[in-house]
């Protein structure tokens, strides 16, 4: 009982070697995966295989057609098949998050819906709505050339926490964003701090001494003091969304700049 992904988009090609490498490409060779690329440009109508026109109310660029597109999805999603919830990368989206990804890691289906030019016409978000789940999703506040990129980059999030997947699966536990799929995990809503291999010195660098002592109390303790640390520095919009801070987070919050008040205390 794999997860089926199905892919519409004019570059049908730009998915092959992605799709086909590492843990993904592993477990679409087992089945794990199923993926199914498929060429917008089969529903066009016209012999110059048009999929866009220009944008009423004007302004720049074009926009993708409407009857295109919802001929396509109705091959592709037909009303007696499989429950699917279609995903639409756009810069105007909901942010995409790791909660998402292990949400779409348990659905049976996703489809991708990947526009290019200043996007597809609302009207298809809108009629596919009344049919199926629909998400429109950002990864984040820059602008791609095309939806493509982003179906990938979100396609290996939900990929790595299939079951089977992850050649190691407890190392999808306390990674950078901290805690994916563990709600009680140590170092959840925290940005991973560094991590070190061998040599032990490299460089005239020491890896920290903790780090070898065999204490996996202490080990533990500065693990999330570096991440504390890391997440005040580039994420300070995340500081505030912590809960259950003891005295020693708040003692290196507020190292770091961030007195912590009365009430987020846990003791
Ligand atoms: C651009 C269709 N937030 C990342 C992202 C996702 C999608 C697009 N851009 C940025 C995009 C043009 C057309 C989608």
């Amino acid at each position: 009982m794999g997860l089926r992904i199905d892919i519409v988009t004019i570059f049908p090609e730009y998915f092959g070697s992605p799709l086909g490498v590492s843990l993904i490409g592993k477990a679409a060779g087992r089945g794990d995966i199923e993926f199914r690329v498929h060429d917008l440009r089969r529903w066009a109508r016209d012999v110059h295989h048009t999929v866009d026109d220009v944008p009423f109310g004007g302004g720049p660029g074009m926009v993708m057609k409407p009857d295109v597109w919802g001929d396509a999805l109705d091959e592709i999603i037909p009303a007696d098949g499989e429950a699917a919830r279609l995903v639409v990368p756009t810069p105007s989206g909901v942010p995409f998050s790791q909660d998402m990804a292990a949400g779409y890691a348990a659905e049976p289906r996703l489809v991708f819906a990947c526009g290019r030019y200043e996007g597809i016409d609302g009207r298809v978000v809108e009629a596919m709505r009344a049919r199926m789940p629909v998400d429109e999703v950002s990864l984040g506040d820059y602008v791609l050339a095309g939806g493509e990129a982003a179906a990938l980059v979100m396609i290996e999030a939900v990929g790595r926490l299939l079951p089977g997947v992850l050649g190691n699966v407890s190392s999808a536990g306390d990674d950078s964003f901290g805690g994916d799929g563990d709600p009680a995990g140590a170092m959840r809503g925290l940005l991973e701090g560094p991590v070190y291999t061998r040599p032990r010195a490299w460089r005239e660098r020491e890896v920290p001494e903790v780090l070898v002592s065999g204490n996996h109390a202490a080990i533990a303790r500065w693990r999330r003091d570096m991440a504390l640390r890391r997440t005040a520095a580039y994420r300070p919009d995340l500081i505030a969304g912590l809960r259950d801070l003891d005295r020693r987070d708040r003692e290196v919050l507020a190292e770091a700049g961030f007195p912590v008040s009365a009430e987020d205390m846990a003791h």
